[in-house]
């Protein structure tokens, strides 16, 4: 199976500089001329053949300069079509342009990969990125080619009444036997993981953007018949983020439309193809009966993201997919950013370390572990990756934070300045924001060549006679693989010294002040210590505020100081922080007691700090509902080497119950402040009381008390608003609860025609951590709302159970393990992406115990063993067992 290298990276030999595509539609088939203006390219080397991608086509006809070519002068095989140009005659290839002409026939109606052109809910819909393009035509079928794309679209009108592609419409009409056609053009260059294609009978919600500069945008969103009402949320959000990246970016959007389509079946969230963005369902429906604030915080933060991606992505693409961080990482930095702007700074910002810690931790310290410019992969669908999203988004925050807003700025203008219209890599951003900053990013670069977590590991001496502190600051990271040895890091280490009413100390250093700047320390070498000056009092060490890098800490704070902080850190972020530090400790030492065969014992010191925060009148409630859930149990097993997990579930438990109990009164109280049954309101003091509540109802539930079940129940029955039917759905399904399974029953009933909320019923049944749930998941996926071609469906049960519930899905005996290597054996062939994702439940396996551990293997290996197995799931599982 051969592995792409990002250091061969050659530039492509030919141009493609026009693409005229006529697709011509049927239900059974559809048949797809391709006209491409080629060129050899001045900057390659020449070549006599022109290779271009293609895969699932059947060849019809191909003309060069209108000569229809003969067998001997071409070949086709599974991937690529070669033509020999030299074999040609009369074509001076090598100066002239010219134009290959080929016909192809294509089953978008069988195609469940979901990549190229396929059907959804019985309209027509595509998806490229990466490399679904060449499941359309050939072509180059790589990012850095470029091209105007024309494209003619001929279907059934009464079917397809709504015949759309990238750019502007120039002409339609009517054809004859009922069929019509569409002609568009976009204007601006493209690579062909950009192109998109939709057709089909849709609702249309239209609204229109007057840009900074005067201009007139129509926006339109496309979604199956009778969703309209649910498009609303998502077409206010595209406007907020048009507005927002004027505003923050001075960034316009430059076509005269922008659509958005919404489709049932998708590999993705969503995809940025230029003016036509096509999205799944479950990023623009939304409406407050089916969809909770989570729901519609999501949609506007991926309505956003595609947006955004109009300049960083299209304006300015990636070169080869190595980089993909180049968009993916700077686009997720800008709809954090964005989303922060819209709700709350601090409570979003511990939402994604959350999202690190759980899910990005455990891939840098795992088989999959790659730098955010992967250095090769098998199949480039596997590095759509937390990594490359989620922790290239830490890495462009990191320039925020050294290089502050202004400055960050100034790079972006340069980066826009130097690369618009063209497809380049993660270097040419690093010099844009090194440039137009005079400054020195040359270590900083090391964060997109090494992989793994770095850990700092702080300790600090208090000099009260000389009224000095100093810190001495280790920094580590392990290998990972095909790395070791890395190299330090360019650190940005926030922190604050608190005095002992918790107020901030004046930052000062005693030397080397360049270390320093404002509350940033800069953390450059293995190992380094800094003295603050003129500190009177023993301070409480605040460090990493607002998680300023994405490392592993390691302080040995005490339970006082944890206290202190959690109670008084001007930084919202380590004051959360300090509370999850805290409750971390208590469940180690939880699971100390179990490994020691003695009873678990419950500290009562921790009864006054939560008591404390849930009477805060100054904290908002979406952070108090951080506060006070319980650490992941994802990311406590990324704390630890090697984890008991049958303890470390007991301990989280325990803990859980013992809160209840302790506070029972206190949760119940703030309940009923919060829970409001009267008219649905979504202003930000409502959404903060209902996940405020939602928490506490979750406390309540642990008591595993009739009355507490009653007050979820009536919570599920009762509300007008998905976000408490949710709740109180989860709370109940993942409960003793003895009539759960008729509850569910009706939920279904009620739901069964919208399909998100399906979803969630299936989501809520499929993570019941209690022991008959692989049963009821065997049932589930042979009940008729589940289809194994529909990814959402397929992550709201299976990827669900492997993911989320890690009491059955590593249940003893195994049975989780043989359920989730049996549904990947029935999806391999019939979606690899999907089954690819789903393989990756097994790769944190090294962590568990020697039995857990052997029955992984043994499920990965009999994966392996696959018939006709594809690169996607392969690369996974091989990957897993080393
Ligand atoms: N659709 C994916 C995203 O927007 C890939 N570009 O991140
Ligand atoms: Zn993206």
């Amino acid at each position: 199976i051969p592995v792409k290298y990002r250091k061969d990276y050659k530039p492509s030999a030919y141009l493609i500089h026009e693409t005229k595509l006529d697709f011509d539609l049927f239900d059974d088939h559809s048949i797809v001329t391709a006209r491409l203006k080629l060129q050899a390219n001045p900057n390659a080397d020449p070549s006599d053949s022109l290779v271009l991608d293609g895969e699932e086509l059947k060849l019809l006809e191909i003309f060069i300069n209108g000569q229809k070519l003969e067998s001997a002068q071409y070949e086709t095989d599974s991937e690529q079509l070669t033509v020999w140009l030299d074999k040609v005659h009369n074509l001076n290839y090598q100066q002239n342009s010219f134009e290959l002409m080929t016909k192809v026939r294509i089953y978008p109606n069988t195609n469940t990969s979901l990549e190229g052109l396929y059907l959804s809910n019985g309209k027509f819909c595509t998806q490229c990125e990466a490399e679904g393009f060449r499941k359309i035509t050939y072509y180059s079928d790589r990012p850095d080619v470029m091209s105007i794309f024309t494209v003619r679209i001929e279907a059934a009108q009464q079917k397809y009444p709504h015949l759309l592609s990238n750019g502007n419409q120039t002409e339609h009409g009517k054809l004859a036997n009922g069929r019509h056609y569409a002609i568009w053009h976009d204007p601006f260059r493209k690579p062909s993981y950009l192109f998109a294609l939709c057709a089909g009978n849709y609702d249309l919600l239209e609204d229109h953007f007057k840009t900074q500069s005067g201009r007139k945008i129509k926006l339109e969103i496309y979604v199956d018949k009778g969703k309209l009402e649910q498009c609303h949320h998502a077409m206010a959000s595209l406007k907020k983020a048009m507005a927002w990246d004027e505003e923050v970016f001075g960034l316009e959007y430059d076509l005269d439309i922008y659509m958005v389509v919404a489709v049932g079946d998708f590999n993705m969230g969503a995809m940025e193809n230029k003016g036509l963005n096509i999205f799944n369902t479950k990023y623009v429906l939304a409406h407050s009966d089916t969809a909770t604030d989570q729901d519609f915080e999501d949609v506007e933060a991926v309505i956003a993201h595609e947006y955004f991606h109009n300049w960083t992505g299209n304006r300015v693409t990636c070169r080869d997919w190595f980089q993909l961080s180049l968009k993916e990482g700077l686009t997720v930095f800008r709809d954090q950013q964005f989303t922060a702007d819209q709700t709350d700074h601090a409570v979003k910002r511990i939402e994604d370390v959350k999202v690190i810690r759980s899910h990005q931790f455990a891939e840098d310290a795992g088989p999959m572990a790659h730098p955010i410019r992967p250095d090769s992969y098998i199949e480039m669908n596997n590095f759509y990756t937390v990594t490359v999203y989620n922790k290239g988004a830490e890495i462009i925050r990191m320039y925020h934070t050294l290089l502050g807003a202004g400055g960050f700025r100034h790079g972006m203008d340069l980066y826009f300045e130097r690369h618009d219209g063209q497809a380049v890599t993660c270097e040419d951003f690093v010099c844009a924001m090194e440039d137009a900053n005079e400054y020195d990013l040359k270590q900083f670069r090391r964060w997109y060549s090494q992989a793994g977590t770095p850990e700092l590991t702080v300790t600090s001496e208090y000099d009260e006679l000389h009224r000095k502190l100093t810190l001495h600051v280790k920094q580590t990271c392990p290998d990972t693989p095909g790395q070791s040895n890395k190299q330090p890091f360019h650190i940005p280490l926030k922190l604050g010294l608190l005095d002992k009413e918790g107020k901030d100390l004046p930052l000062q250093l005693a030397a080397n002040p360049e270390q320093l700047t404002g509350d940033i320390l800069h953390i450059t070498q293995l190992e380094q210590s800094f003295e603050f000056t003129e500190i009177a009092q023993q301070p409480v060490l605040s460090l990493l505020r607002n998680f300023s890098a994405p490392v592993r800490l390691h302080y040995d704070y005490n339970d006082h100081e944890l206290a202190f902080l959690f109670a008084h850190d001007s930084d919202p972020f380590n004051q959360w922080e300090a509370g999850q530090r805290l409750f971390a400790r208590v469940i180690w030492q939880l699971c100390a007691e179990q490994e020691a065969g003695e009873v678990m014992q419950f500290p009562l010191h921790l009864v006054n700090a939560v008591q404390n925060l849930l009477s805060s009148e100054s904290l908002d409630g979406r952070f108090k509902a951080l506060a006070l859930t319980l650490p992941d149990i994802k990311a406590l097993i990324e704390e630890v080497e090697r984890v008991n997990l049958d303890h470390l579930i007991v301990a989280h438990n325990f803990l859980k119950k013992e809160l209840a109990c302790q506070l029972e009164m206190d949760w119940l109280v703030h309940y009923q402040a919060n829970h409001h049954v009267g008219k649905f309101q979504q202003d930000k003091t409502s959404i903060a009381q209902r996940a405020f509540a939602g928490v506490c109802l979750s406390y309540l539930v642990a008591l595993e008390k009739p009355k507490a079940y009653e007050l979820a129940v009536s919570q599920l029955l009762n509300s007008n608003n998905m976000t408490d039917a949710e709740t109180g759905l989860k709370l109940l399904m993942h409960s003793n609860y003895e009539d759960k399974q008729q509850l569910a029953d009706d939920f279904y009933q009620k739901w069964q025609n919208e399909d998100l909320v399906v979803n969630k019923w299936f989501m809520s049944q499929a993570t019941d951590p209690s022991d008959p749930t692989i049963e009821r998941v065997e049932t589930l996926i042979e009940h008729p709302a589940f289809d194994l071609k529909n990814p959402n469906k397929v992550r709201a049960v299976v990827g669900a159970f492997a993911g989320a519930n890690l009491a059955q899905f590593h249940r003893k005996d195994g049975q989780g393990y043989v359920f989730l290597a049996e549904q990947i054996k029935r999806l391999y062939s019939v979606n690899p992406q999907t089954a690819a994702r789903l393989t990756g439940a097994f790769n944190r396996w090294k962590k568990f115990d020697d039995e857990r551990q052997r029955l992984m293997c043994e499920q990965l290996q009999g994966i392996l063993q696959l018939p006709d197995l594809s690169k996607d799931v392969y690369e996974i599982a091989s990957k897993a067992l080393g």
